[in-house]
């Protein structure tokens, strides 16, 4: 496989101004002709005389130039495209090619879900549909004509606005589709069946009326409200956060069930996966309410971040996917708990994305090379993209960023830009100087920052020292910092913000109590005046930046934090910190065959937080979590999965112990009887407040908590509630229960996909029953789909990722069961077998035994004829 480079990047010699397109789509096939008005581009580089195409399983019928059929030698079709020899300036291209949609397992191009026909053409989907420039920088009108049979498919879509339909022989129709803003052929969707739609309005701030249109399966009907709802509120936000708004006359979703991410941004016509779209509340949990809004959300902000702004070339992604991601969170903090939402982004950045930071597979943020485009669709540039965007909106403020904002959009509308120009907009707007700042972008790895203070009592002055270094550039002679927004304060003994004074001239009275410092050299000193004594530092507030802090708190001063800090974020974080602390000595303690003991502190604190009048419910919630598994995993330099399993385990259950009865309250108080659900944060943090005490309480063998589940599981109105007492029943050693719940649950939803997914992903990640043959057993049930993303997601990627202590078991059946599978889906769908593999390639962590076994089953994975292009890259790069 060859590997692309950003140096080699060069503007496209064609460009295709129209394309027209026409499908008969048909029980054996789809028939696709395209007529495309091209010409050579003014400014390329290269000039060539011939026109080369992308193009991939697709059987060309006849190819014609300006109505005159090719003959044999005027052009060559190969294994990755077409080469049309010696063309003129300008001409019309009109071809004709055969494609088999229900063949397709690999969920690209136009393929069959079902009894629907549908498109996933990002990243180079298109090519698989005809013959194409299919690169983001060739923008084009499209207008799309689709035929097909009319019962079967009396719903026929693409993007932009319907222009036309009518009527065929043999029972089929057409209609036609034009689209008015010229885009890149990943955005090109398509999509026929049998659906039902259900509709809303929204008006535009400048009074326009758009429809909005929810495509679905009958059977689906009940479960558009939320995404609908969230769809306006995102309309409403954009306009008034960003001042954009919805361009065309229609905004159409549409929910399918075999689909290999979340959804797709196609113009006008968003096609979503069907577990991140569809909802009720007897049928989904308040985590997926979340993650449908975020995800709606995020698919129509890409609209102006991504459609009308799209990206030059894919090592460009991020400026549309970090972008988007960034706008996204800031949306779900506006409507939710904005400390929450921070909390959990960061806990996602910190234990996955710090972990692909540090694999085989790191890369920055832009990166400068690839082989399989699909693989890049990465923690790093989504998440990690959208720190660094956070991060130029932390030094700019609101209000300059937002003018960088509007520059950028107004400045590159309509075209396909890079991360550069979305850097310079920022900066020509700001007036703020970002060049040492495009670091984040290039540089792969996480930063570590080292924090050193001095208080002077005498001075009244507190000194606070900064270093930083990066592991990826380590050794590096011409390493250079990054430019990190680091957000302080200093907290008094009582746990108020000090004014922060760093230099006499300072009015006091109106000193700022929290500063973004601007760190920009290796190592850097801050000075700040009149403090009277000793204060607490409150460091990185918010999570100013995404790097590591080494934790230089003593227990004392964290569990201070924990019941003082302001900064909801830091406060939750000192918990967190604390809790690991403890964790990990006892995890020492259990390798050394050493006694264990849970530092009272740790119980007092949960204590003083369970019975506090004061603390905020959605934080506390988030605060009642010990940190996960994969959290203490990345922590540590070598990982004993066992001693921290175990570790874990006893804090919780002397938790569940020594605070039966604050628990117990907790339940009580939070629990509602007969109120009607609402996704609301506050009644969220409530069910997770309740089902957290819950949790702790039957996991550690308590049998009132049992009484609770069980009157839970069979009274619980909504999923949420009895999701959660299935899983409590399920992680509990109260056998005869547990299987009888999932019995009654199996039986009460296996109609319905998305909660059959929870089922399955409930039993993989039981740490109790979570052994790999109750696994492989589900694998030969009649709810599992190996061709269905979702499933195998539910199921394989449930239990190698969030059952560690079950797959990291030392006879290495698990890494076996997982390399099994990835040969078994390279076949069916190589962008899922790649994403499947990458517990594998986290071995770094683990002791030599496992580090053995793990790369053994990737050689064996390595060894496999016809690997394809996706796991080939992640395997090769994760060999030692
Ligand atoms: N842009 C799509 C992701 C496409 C993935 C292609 N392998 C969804 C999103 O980020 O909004
Ligand atoms: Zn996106």
């Amino acid at each position: 496989p060859r590997t692309i480079f950003l140096k080699d990047y060069q503007k496209p010699p064609f460009l295709i101004d129209e394309t027209v397109l026409h499908f008969d789509l048909n029980e054996q096939g789809a028939t696709v002709k395209s007529r495309l008005s091209v010409r050579r581009n003014p400014e390329a580089e290269l000039t060539t005389s011939d026109l080369t195409l992308d193009g991939v399983d697709l059987e060309l019928v006849s190819i014609a130039i300006d109505g005159v059929a090719l003959s044999e030698g005027q052009y060559a079709v190969t294994e990755e495209g077409l080469k049309v020899i010696g063309v003129a300036d300008t001409f019309l291209l009109e071809c004709e090619t055969l494609i088999k949609p229900q063949e397709i397992t690999c969920l690209e191009g136009l393929y069959k879900s079902s009894s629907m026909f549908c498109t996933q053409c990002e990243a180079e989907g298109f090519r698989r549909i005809t013959y194409y420039l299919d690169r983001p920088d060739v923008m084009s009108r499209f207008t799309t004509t689709i035929t097909a049979d009319k019962t079967l498919y009396p719903v026929l879509l693409s993007n932009g606005n319907e222009v036309e339909r009518g009527d065929l022989e043999s029972g089929r129709h057409f209609v036609r589709w034009e689209d008015p803003f010229r885009k890149p052929c990943y955005l090109f969707a398509l999509v026929a069946g049998d659906l039902l739609n259900i509709d809303d309005q929204y008006v535009t701030a400048s009074g326009r009326k758009v429809s909005l249109r929810m495509f679905v399966e009958p059977q689906n009907k009940d479960k558009c409200e939320h995404a609908l709802s969230s769809l306006k509120a995102s309309m409403k936000w954009d306009e008034d956060v960003y001042g954009r708004e919805y361009d065309l006359d229609i905004f159409m979703i549409v929910a399918v069930d075999d689909f290999n991410m979340g959804a797709m941004e196609n113009k006008g016509l968003n096609i979503f996966n069907s577990s991140c779209v569809l909802a009720k509340p007897d049928t989904a949990t308040d985590s997926t309410y979340q993650r449908i809004e975020a995800i709606v959300a995020h698919e129509y902000f890409h609209n102006w971040s991504g459609n009308r702004v799209t990206c030059r070339d894919w090592f460009q992604l991020s400026l549309k996917e970090g972008f988007t991601v960034f706008r996204d969170a800031e949306f779900s903090a506006d409507m939710n708990s904005r400390t929450v939402k921070r909390i959990e982004d960061v806990n996602l950045l910190r234990t996955a994305q710090f972990a692909e930071d540090s694999g085989p597979m790191s890369h920055p943020v832009r990166p400068s090379s690839f082989i399989e485009i699909s693989n890049f669709y990465t923690l790093t540039i989504y998440e990690k993209g959208a720190e660094v965007v956070g991060m130029i909106h932390r030094l700019l403020g609101e209000e300059l960023f937002r003018k960088g904002s509007d520059l950028y959009f107004e400045r590159h509308d309509g075209q396909a830009v890079t991360t550069d120009d979305f850097v310079q907009a920022m900066q020509d707007a700001s007036g703020k100087d970002l060049t040492q700042f495009k670091r984040w972008y290039d540089i792969a790895g996480t930063p570590v920052i080292d924090v050193d203070y001095q208080y002077d009592e005498q001075a009244q002055l507190f000194t606070l020292t900064l270093s930083q270094s990066c592991p990826s550039t380590e050794g590096d002679a011409d390493e250079k910092p990054f430019h990190i927004p680091f957000t302080f304060a200093l907290l008094d003994s009582n746990g108020c913000n000090i004014p922060l004074i760093q230099n006499d001239d300072a009015v006091f009275a109106n000193a700022p109590t929290e500063l973004v410092l601007d760190f920009v050299e290796t190592e850097q000193t801050f000075k700040f005046q009149h403090i009277e004594k000793e204060p607490v530092p409150s460091l990185l507030r918010g999570f100013s930046a995404p790097v590591k802090v080494k934790n230089t708190f003593s227990r004392d001063q964290l569990l201070f934090l924990m019941m003082n800090e302001t900064d909801g974020f830091n406060r939750w974080d000192a918990g967190q910190r604390l809790s690991a602390d403890i964790i990990q000595s006892i995890a020492e303690d259990y390798m050394h065959g050493r006694a264990l003991n849970v530092d009272a502190r740790l119980v007092n604190a949960y204590r003083g937080l369970l019975v506090s009048k004061s603390i905020d419910k959605a934080l506390l919630s988030k605060m009642l979590m010990l940190p996960t598994e994969s959290y203490l995993i990345e922590l540590a330099d070598e990982a004993n999965i066992e001693a921290i399993h175990h570790a874990r385990n006893l804090v919780r259950d002397t938790l569940a112990e020594k605070l039966k009865i604050e628990l117990l309250r907790c339940y009580q108080e939070n629990t509602d009887v007969g109120a009607a659900y609402s996704a609301d944060f506050n009644s969220i943090a409530r069910r997770s407040l309740k089902n957290s005490a819950l949790n702790i309480l039957l996991s550690a063998g308590d049998s009132d908590a049992l009484v609770l589940a069980e009157k839970q599981f069979v009274s619980a109105t909504n999923m949420t509630d009895e999701s959660a007492a299935l899983i409590a029943l399920v992680n509990s050693d109260f056998v005869s229960q547990r299987e009888s719940a999932l019995n009654t649950f199996y039986a009460k939803w296996k109609a319905d996909p998305q909660v059959v997914e929870q089922w399955l992903s409930i039993q993989c990640t039981s740490a109790k029953s979570g052994t790999l043959e109750a696994v492989k057993r589900l694998m030969t049930h009649e709810a599992f789909d190996i061709k269905n993303p979702n499933k195998v997601r539910s199921v394989i990627g449930a239990f190698c990722n969030h059952n560690l202590i079950n797959f990291h078991n030392l006879s290495g059946e698990g890494y076996q069961f997982l390399a099994d599978n990835v040969i078994k889906l390279n076949k069916l769908n190589p962008q899922i077998a790649s994403r499947l593999v990458t517990p594998l390639t986290r071995g770094k962590k683990f002791n030599q035994e496992r580090q053995a076994l793990m790369q053994a089953q990737l050689h064996r994975i390595l060894s496999e004829e016809n690997l394809s292009k996706d796991v080939y890259e992640v395997v090769s790069k994760s060999i030692k």
